[in-house]
């Protein structure tokens, strides 16, 4: 499959690009309805979270489905699926290795995600992180898109501020920080596209707050050259299916965190990894 010059450019410009219409109607449709009945029938073991069916909060009700691809042969064929691998070899310019699938329901209701960048889980070093997110429903500002931040694909892992009443509208009180003058954009998308990202570019979504779902599945991926990753996410895999069993690590620590200066952004505190966080 030939990828657009047009897609790589804007993934080399920006750190992410979207791929119109790259999945069916038809298979979109099958993907939300097959995910759609797993969490309802208990999530199969993937769910993050008991699945609630009686719970106020939307997002206990779907929770998201975490690593289905450990279990289940469709995220797993969605996670190397040959479109994805074109788009992520040209995105970063060598194949990738795979490391997670998540599925997102986002019901009516639903709280959205704070702003973050992915690396700051993935701890990818060296180089970053891709992710591949499929938007299974057409999503728009109503039904809380992704959002995007522009100039922030080249950005270390930025140190998390504690914003209070963020909850409310999102998974919790602590985010990613705008870069000064720079606002987030949305991504809108019909059913079908799939938005690639890079691990430094900051992203979020807000509130559901149409009657519509805005399911997604996600495949996340570690560039070439790594040579580390967080625990979480082993296995890894290679595009063909297969396991990485030697060259690549465990990456450790936190480390360094920035924060902006006056002209540039400066390394400063530390950040804990999710993982010692929970
Ligand atoms: O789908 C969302 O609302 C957020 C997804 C996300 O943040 C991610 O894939 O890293």
């Amino acid at each position: 499959m030939q990828v657009d010059a047009e897609f790589t450019d804007a993934f080399v410009r920006d750190g992410y690009a979207i791929s119109r219409g790259l999945f069916s109607e038809d298979e979109c449709q099958r993907f939300a309805d097959y995910f759609t009945s797993m969490v309802e029938r208990g999530g199969d073991g993937w769910a993050e979270g008991a699945v609630d069916p009686t719970h106020p909060d939307p997002l206990k009700r779907y929770p998201r489905l975490l690593q289905p691809h450990r279990g289940d042969d469709v995220a797993f064929g969605f996670m190397i699926d040959p479109r994805l691998k074109e788009h992520l070899t040209a995105a970063a310019g060598a194949e990738p290795f795979a490391v997670q699938t998540m599925v997102y329901f986002k019901p009516p209701g639903a709280r959205g995600q704070n702003l973050h960048q992915d690396n700051m889980y993935l701890l990818v070093q060296p180089g970053t992180c891709l992710a591949a997110w499929l938007a299974l429903d057409d999503c728009d500002e109503e039904n809380g898109c992704m959002m995007l931040v522009p100039q922030t694909k080249d950005l270390p892992i930025m140190c998390q501020v504690e914003t209070p009443g963020l909850d409310k509208e999102q998974w919790g009180n602590i985010e990613t920080p705008l870069p000064p003058g720079v606002q987030p954009v949305p991504a809108l998308m019909k059913r079908g596209d799939v938005l690639f990202f890079n691990g430094s570019v900051i992203h979020g979504s807000f509130m559901n707050r149409s009657n519509r779902f805005r399911r997604t599945l996600i495949g996340h991926y570690i560039v070439a050259e790594a040579k580390q990753v967080a625990k979480y996410y082993f296995p890894v895999f290679r595009m063909d299916g297969s396991i990485v069993d030697s060259g690549i690590e465990e990456s450790k620590t936190g480390g360094p965190c920035g924060t902006y200066g006056e002209d540039a952004v400066v390394l400063s505190g530390s950040f804990k990894t999710w993982e010692a966080a929970h």
